[in-house]
């Protein structure tokens, strides 16, 4: 354990320009549908981030030697759009410069923005982790509503070029928009029965060469581990299958976002495994 300053990614030494991993926390919430709260998410889980020791038993590498800075969090806004303008904004500078962005929620309205900032030429494939199939076109009248992400991301990158993995609730309007656009999923049973690797085999095939972006809907994990959510799901995944996810896409992996973390229904666990998968995925990226 060591001394926590406020606000500040553990490790996080380097300046934006010679940083690699850029960490950004966008506290917002206002399209939660259920709970409130994931706009305490980003300095939640940048606290939590502290108590990891900095080297990884598993790669030898000591993460206090990576290029990380902490681009801190961006301010408040009153409507999703007005947040998804300046969160495009400020990301597309940091993909143009080849970095690896780190985006903490915030509800998951808070990434796609993160995916429509990938300038038009720069190919990619989302690998979307969620309870939920976030497909809608809209959601109480709101197109960027969190209950429409996977669906902002696919129309920026092609329908082929998203997957939803952990999924276990969706609606029928959801149903009729995936047959009709041909979006990919496999489920949580599905995870459960062929496991995390062989599934992220399975998107890493429909990817192609194409790089991966992980988009992690912290729900996507069993309430049991991660209760500290806006819209708790049962059936869900354990934090090793995120971790096993994780390492399966290894170096392929050019940015994360983690979603949804709500520290007023949290005891720690949550932000705990959040904390620890951001650190999994800048230390696995990391290798050549
Ligand atoms: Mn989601």
């Amino acid at each position: 354990m060591r001394t926590i300053p406020a606000g500040q990614f553990a490790d996080a030494n380097a300046s934006l320009e010679e940083a690699r991993y850029v960490v950004l926390g966008v506290p917002f919430d206002r399209t939660t549908s259920f709970r409130p709260g994931a706009r305490f998410g980003p300095d939640q889980i940048r606290t939590h981030s502290w108590n990891f020791e900095t080297h990884d038993l598993e790669t030898g590498i000591d993460i206090s030697d990576l290029p990380i800075h902490d681009a801190g969090n961006l301010e408040e806004f009153g409507s999703a759009s007005d947040m998804a303008e300046a969160l495009r904004a400020t990301v597309r500078p940091l993909w143009e410069a080849g970095k690896f962005p780190i985006v903490l929620g915030g509800d998951h309205a808070c990434a796609a923005p993160v995916v429509e900032a990938l300038p038009k030429d720069r190919e990619a494939f989302v690998l979307y982790l969620d309870a939920h199939m976030d497909f809608r076109d809209e959601y109480l009248g709101d197109k960027r509503s969190h209950a429409c992400s996977s669906r902002r991301m696919a129309e920026h990158l092609g329908y082929e070029n998203v997957a939803v993995v952990g999924v276990r609730s969706v609606s029928k309007e959801e149903t009729e928009a995936i047959q009709k656009t041909g979006l990919r999923f496999l489920s949580a049973y599905d995870v459960h029965r062929a496991g995390m690797e062989a599934t992220v085999q399975k998107v890493l095939k429909m990817a192609g060469k194409r790089p991966i972006y992980i988009s992690l809907d912290i729900d996507c994990l069993d309430p049991a581990y991660a209760g500290g959510t806006g819209t708790p799901e049962p059936f869900g995944l354990t934090p090793l299958d995120i971790k096993e996810a994780i390492d399966t896409v290894g170096h392929r992996l050019i940015g994360l976002d983690i979603m949804e973390v709500s520290p007023p229904y949290d005891n720690g666990n949550t932000s705990a495994v959040a904390a620890r998968l951001a650190r999994e995925a800048i230390v696995r990226s990391s290798r050549a």
